[in-house]
């Protein structure tokens, strides 16, 4: 694949979108051909299976449920969305991907990495994104910023220890693998964050462009 497949990660509220549209216009305006998606989502049917895991629900979802309906619509991501981008060449800047299912199943819900990782296999074979963007913040600075868009999803209602073992998770796996990740304060007011960004901007264009 000749593509570049960047994801961009972190807890609640830490500006993703924000900060993947700041990206993409950067990108763009040096002549850059960009696909924006996201996760779970990206399709219609994926969107629709987005909308299941996001709604709050009377029945309970188990977690393995959830497990299974995140790489339900990321198969569907992937074979109709990001392969073939990546194939036509483009950046591929992706608003989460497998990394949120270690942190939020695997942190957040307490399911075991291996099975994540069994799934991860099973349906991305060898694709992994080349780079992440991890956006870290305090969980209250994220949780405030989520609670002043009014209702609140499945997960946003989900307490702070959910949170900090999400973040945690992030954290660990940035750890592990610093030639994939890169670690952006995002509590930062948002001109600081892009700075941030400005930074990493020539790393990026000598990866897209290469
Ligand atoms: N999930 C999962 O469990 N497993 C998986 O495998 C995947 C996902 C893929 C939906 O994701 C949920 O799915 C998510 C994890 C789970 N649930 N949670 N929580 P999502 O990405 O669609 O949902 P989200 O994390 O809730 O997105 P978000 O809250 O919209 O966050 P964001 O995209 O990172 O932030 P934003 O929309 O760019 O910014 C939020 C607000 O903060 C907005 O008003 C901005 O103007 C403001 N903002 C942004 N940056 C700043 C700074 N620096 N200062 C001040 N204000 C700022």
């Amino acid at each position: 694949m000749s593509g570049l497949f960047i994801t961009l990660e972190g807890p609640e509220g830490a500006g993703k979108s924000t900060n993947r549209d700041y990206l993409a216009n950067c990108l763009q305006a040096r002549g850059i051909n960009v696909l924006l998606t996201r996760e779970p989502g990206g399709t219609p049917l994926a969107e629709r299976i987005r909308e299941l895991l996001l709604a709050p629900t009377d029945e309970p979802m188990a977690a393995d449920t959830e497990l299974l309906l995140m790489f339900a619509a990321r198969a569907q991501h992937l074979e109709t969305v990001i392969r073939p981008a990546l194939q036509r060449g483009e950046v591929v800047l992706c608003d989460r991907f497998t990394d949120a299912t270690y942190a939020y199943q695997g942190g957040g819900r307490g399911l075991s990495f291996a099975r994540i990782a069994i799934l991860e296999e099973f349906v991305q074979g060898a694709l992994r994104p080349d780079l992440t963007l991890v956006f870290d913040l305090p969980v209250e600075v994220g949780l405030s910023r989520a609670a002043a868009r009014g209702r609140l999803d499945r997960f946003e209602q989900e307490g702070r220890g959910f949170f900090e073992a999400v973040r945690k998770t992030y954290l660990q796996r940035a750890a592990v693998a610093p030639s994939r990740y890169r670690v952006i304060d995002a509590g930062q007011p948002l001109a600081e964050v892009q700075q941030a960004l400005d930074q990493l901007l020539p790393e990026l264009l000598e990866r897209c462009l290469a």
